[in-house]
């Protein structure tokens, strides 16, 4: 007898599920049952499907580390309850969210799939039906009884990216996220293509282990032609940082001038792990490539490799909230730990 999966679909928030506030003319977000009502189609798939919604959904610009905790929250409570989950999530931080809840989740065996869409569900042209209807039908896929898709993944106008390998790319483009330095899982056409060489392989002996903490005292910080010393003087100077990423030029390359790495330099040797990421959505950062970064590689930067700066961001989040040794997060953090980093 074949058991059709159990999906769990989980509402929190997004263009997805807004209507127009006839008084402000602004997009708010509405209430779960009448977007489910928009799609009758779900009902079709084989598959079964519960939901689960924010109490209060959000724009997903107002998303912070008590809703990543929130959803994994969500997730980890229905774990063997499941054989798989649809996050519907805006647009705007969608890869921060969904490369948060990969670190969350150590040994995961089955898919947790973001998806949204830039034109509400009940627009006439809304890319949110077929968004939701093939990111259900991904989260149900199975071999063997087992589920295909065995990590976080991000599934928007016909592919399944990994989600930290995405970036939203487009404001308005139905294609608005891009994963220039990973292949994409599946391609959406007539067929489901399913690229299972890049698919994350899992250990299903291994127990799911479930991280709960970020710390997010930590900040971000693009580098630019004319960037101020003393700005950064007093960022750098305050005693709540605790990490520090630096989103660089191309190659990982900054200004040489001697205040910046010297500042640089100070940070790390009061603990601080300074990571360098570069500005380009594709490509890796390579210090001692160029003159340019080679102070910061003598001042013991961390290289993000090829990371996003979404999953830098929430790596180091996770990881700061480990309570690491400096030595021991550096060598972790330039690891890939769920497939957000190349492997040479
Ligand atoms: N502002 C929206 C959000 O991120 C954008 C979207 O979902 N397309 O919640």
């Amino acid at each position: 007898m074949n058991i059709s999966p159990n999906i769990l679909l989980i509402y929190t928030g997004g263009t997805i599920g807004m209507v127009k506030d006839f008084k402000t003319g602004a997009l708010v977000a509405f209430d779960f049952d009448e977007l489910l009502l928009n799609i009758p189609e779900l009902k079709q798939l084989d598959c079964s499907i519960d939901t689960i919604s924010f109490e209060k959904p959000i724009d997903s610009s107002d998303m912070n580390v008590d809703q990543w905790t929130e959803l994994g929250g969500i997730i980890n409570d229905a774990y063997n309850d499941y054989d798989g989950f649809v996050v519907l999530h805006g647009s705007d931080t969608m890869s921060y969210t969904a490369s948060a809840i990969s670190f969350m989740f150590e040994n995961l065996a089955k898919p947790i799939i973001f998806t949204g869409s830039q034109l509400p569900i009940g627009d006439l042209r809304t890319d949110a039906k077929e968004n939701l209807i093939t990111a259900v039908q991904i989260s149900a896929l199975q071999k063997k009884g087992k589920p295909v898709i065995t990590e976080v993944g991000l599934y928007f106008e016909y592919k399944l990216l990994r989600a930290n390998r995405t970036t939203k790319v487009n404001a308005e483009h139905f294609e608005a996220f891009q994963s220039l330095n990973y292949p994409f899982l599946v391609e959406s056409g007539v067929h489901l293509k399913i690229n299972s060489a890049y698919v994350l392989p899992v250990n299903r002996r291994k127990k799911l282990v479930y991280h709960t903490h970020f710390n997010n005292n930590i900040i971000v910080v693009k580098m630019f032609p004319g960037i101020n010393e003393h700005i950064l003087k007093s960022i750098f100077s305050l005693e709540t940082i605790e990490g520090v990423i630096l989103e660089t030029y191309g190659a990982g390359n900054t200004t040489t001038k001697k205040w910046f790495i010297t500042m640089v330099s100070d940070l790390v040797k009061k603990g601080v792990p300074v990571v360098n990421v570069t500005q380009c959505i594709g490509g890796s950062v390579e210090m001692g490539k160029y003159d340019t970064s080679i102070g910061l590689k003598k001042a013991g930067v961390i290289s993000g490799k090829d990371m996003t700066t979404e999953a830098a961001v929430a790596k180091l989040m996770y990881l700061l909230g480990e309570n690491l040794p400096l030595k021991v997060l550096k060598t972790i953090y330039e690891t890939s730990i769920r497939g957000e980093i190349s492997e040479n």
